[in-house]
């Protein structure tokens, strides 16, 4: 554990330090993987409740596994401003995305805490439990189930073992009949603030630690299936073969180039083939797409070509397309009283023009939106690398990135 619990004065060398531990506390030695209600995500609640008690909070698990931490305002009946971001990973991740969003909600209630201070509204910082979505294929659960809109399709859910949703829940010691109590009523939220490193390189580009978050793009997100027919490796004559990776080679270089042509970001992340052996012919391939656009007009427009190209060469090759929706969320965007106050707080660190940047990384803001008006501070991270180990940020845009969170949230004082 890091020095934190002796002091519950935390600086950015300390908030560095807890995304540090934090990124040990992993599914495998070595690489940073933390997937929803697993023993990892226990442990990582459990070391970030510490931090809050440190801070001066009360903690609890939520009906959905995210972890809280409430700092009480001077009335404690005033509607509750929420601070969070997430604690679970991508496989082989880095440290901040998610994490260092935490970590400063947790070091400006330590700030407070530390000066004895009571703002008028109570505080409450959210570590969510699976933004990434990454065990259960469906994302933003923890904030989805704080929003108030859980949807009971997705008990059904599996992971890679099989395991559903509902016994995952049972496992990490939550009642799923019980998750509705992790909603807030938006009569008493005051709203929602969100810091995150970039993912992207314009705030380093332009050497400007922090920035405003302008929208966050939707993500559209699908498993497409091409059937073909599974044959001997030797016996079929190239010109009569039926083969599913083939049709799905072309299609996922028909997705980059549309995704180029139509200035959106479409991504095949996963993909298997059946049955699988050197020597059969692909009888099925089946592969994730991820589609993101600056409007939901151009990311549908660029899905609709996505599906026209990948038909049009499976009637070629006699293949057959099947699509499933894995998740469809629209663009969001932030109140503009809340942007204010994130750029009071960047102004408080000197800059009173801060670069503007629409998000195309998705966040769990996007899923708060449905309860609660909501904004974005981001800071620069190195390169615009993320959901890789060489996630990077600084010493100096992390202080100035507490700061300038202190300085917005205490600006909703006024
Ligand atoms: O997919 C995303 O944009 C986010 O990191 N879950
Ligand atoms: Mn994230
Ligand atoms: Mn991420
Ligand atoms: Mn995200």
């Amino acid at each position: 554990m890091t020095r934190a619990d002796q002091a519950t004065a935390v600086d950015a060398a300390e908030v560095l330090a807890r995304c540090d531990h934090l990124g040990t506390l992993t599914a495998v030695p070595g690489i940073v993987h933390r997937a929803y209600l697993t023993p990892e995500h226990a442990a990582a609640n459990a070391a970030t409740a510490a931090w809050m008690a440190a801070a001066g909070m009360d903690t609890w698990t939520d009906a959905a596994g995210n972890i809280v931490g409430r700092y009480e305002g001077a009335d404690p009946e005033a509607p509750v401003l929420l601070l969070g971001s997430h604690l679970d990973t991508v496989p082989n991740a880095g440290r901040y995305d998610g994490p260092l969003g935490v970590m400063l909600a947790i070091a400006v209630v330590a700030r407070l805490h530390e000066r004895g201070e009571r703002l008028p509204f109570p505080i409450e910082v959210i570590g969510f439990g699976d933004e990434e979505g990454t065990r259960f294929g469906s994302t933003l659960l923890g904030s989805r189930a704080v929003a108030g809109t859980w949807d009971p399709r997705w008990w059904e859910l599996r992971d890679a073992e099989g395991v559903t949703l509902v016994e995952a829940f049972q496992t990490f010691g939550l009642d799923p009949s019980r998750v509705g109590e992790a909603a807030h009523d938006p009569q008493r939220v005051l709203g929602y603030l969100e810091a995150h490193i970039e993912q992207g390189p314009y705030l380093e580009e332009a050497g400007r630690p922090l920035g405003v978050v302008s929208a966050i793009a939707g993500a559209h997100r699908f498993q497409l299936t091409i059937t073909g027919k599974a044959g001997h490796a030797g016996g079929v004559p190239m010109d009569r073969r039926r083969d599913a990776l083939v049709g799905a080679s072309q299609a996922v270089l028909d997705i980059e180039r549309l995704a180029r042509e139509m200035d959106c970001v479409a991504t095949v992340g996963m993909i298997e083939v059946a049955p699988g052996a050197a020597n059969v012919i692909p009888g099925e391939a089946s592969f994730s797409l991820d589609v993101r656009a600056a409007t939901d007009e151009g990311r549908d427009a660029c899905w609709r070509a996505i599906q026209d190209a990948i038909q049009e060469f499976c009637q070629e090759r006699r293949l057959v397309l099947s699509i499933e929706e894995t998740h469809s969320a629209p663009a969001e965007a932030p109140a503009p009283r809340l942007v204010d106050a994130v750029r009071a707080g960047i102004a408080a660190t000197g800059d009173d023009d801060p670069l503007v940047l629409l998000s195309k990384a998705g966040h769990d803001a996007m899923a708060i939106a449905a309860m609660t008006d909501w904004a974005m501070l981001f800071i620069a991270c190195a390169g615009g690398v993320s959901h890789h180990p060489a996630e990077a940020v600084t010493e100096a845009d992390v202080a100035a990135a507490l700061d300038a969170f202190e300085a917005a949230v205490v600006s909703l004082v006024r």
